[in-house]
């Protein structure tokens, strides 16, 4: 298959294709519109957060030309055991795998700075959400072993655990006490809630169990992404632009860096 006929493909399926064009225009307008909800950001940690928020639509939109393009689609044989092994080559959008080891740290990065987190909670987030999105990507690229499809999966959810673990656990209580709790207890459901549909989709859609179709599983993607990136982009950077001066106040991590040993007189 070249990407010539992987173009093809996608654009023979009106639904396959409406499912990837309609996140290209939603982050063409997220990304124009964020530029302009923080053009009056002037706190250096509201910055930081601003600049996070908009790096999700600007991979995203990425990240779906490559797809829409057949740039980074391929068609895998599936292995013995699989629900369609021996139909020939399944079309598999590899490439939201591997974009998601982008987008999904930024998501992070911006959470975690709301919530005040140190430097090792934010890099145990980030460095396990990236574990959970390339083997997420293993998982679906494994065509040797129907088993080790799914071994992976299990590793990328283990990895997905303690993503989970830092959300739920740690930050909600940095948050507090960096008087974010409202804003960040909103956005942790959002986040929890949505990143949860993610599995589940992989499990039912063509690269696991083939319950749902291509164009459905994609769209299945697709929709979660408009919330989990845009919605949720959208309610953090209003919060920001209209509460920079908390965020200001917020220190743990820009006192780790202007000050790296434990200062009594802090405050
Ligand atoms: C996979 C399959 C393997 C097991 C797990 C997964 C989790 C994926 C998640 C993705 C979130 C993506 C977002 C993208 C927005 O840009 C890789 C599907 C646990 C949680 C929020």
């Amino acid at each position: 298959m070249t990407q010539n006929d992987a173009f093809e493909f996608i654009h023979n399926d009106a639904l396959l294709a409406s499912s990837l064009w309609a996140n290209i225009a939603l982050a063409g307008v997220a990304i124009l519109l964020f530029i302009y909800m923080g053009r009056n950001v002037e706190d250096p940690r509201a910055q930081l957060i601003w600049v996070a928020t908009l790096l999700v639509p600007l991979v995203s939109i990425s990240s779906y030309a490559g797809l829409v393009s057949g740039l980074t689609v391929g068609f895998l044989e599936m292995p013995a055991g699989h629900a369609l092994a021996g139909e020939g080559g399944v079309f598999s959008p590899w490439g939201r795998y591997l974009t998601w080891t982008f987008s999904t740290p930024m998501i992070l990065v911006a959470l975690g700075l709301l919530a005040g987190t140190n430097r090792a909670k934010l890099a145990t987030a980030v460095t396990m959400d990236i574990g959970m999105c390339i083997t997420g990507l293993a998982a679906a690229l494994t065509t040797g072993s129907y088993l080790l499809r799914w071994v992976f999966y299990g590793i990328s959810c283990a990895f997905f655990v303690a993503v989970l673990y830092v959300l739920l656990v740690e930050w909600p209580a940095d948050a507090k006490a960096a008087g974010t709790s409202e804003i960040f207890g909103t956005l942790k459901v959002l986040t929890v809630v949505l990143w949860l549909g993610y599995p589940i989709l992989w499990a039912l859609g063509a690269e696991g169990f083939a319950v749902l179709d291509v164009a459905i599983t994609s769209w299945g993607y697709s929709g979660l992404d408009i919330f989990a990136k845009y919605v949720f982009a959208f309610l953090l950077l209003r919060w920001v632009a209209a509460n920079e001066r908390i965020i200001g106040r917020t220190d743990s991590i820009a006192e780790e860096t202007t000050t790296s040993s434990a200062s009594p007189v802090d405050d």
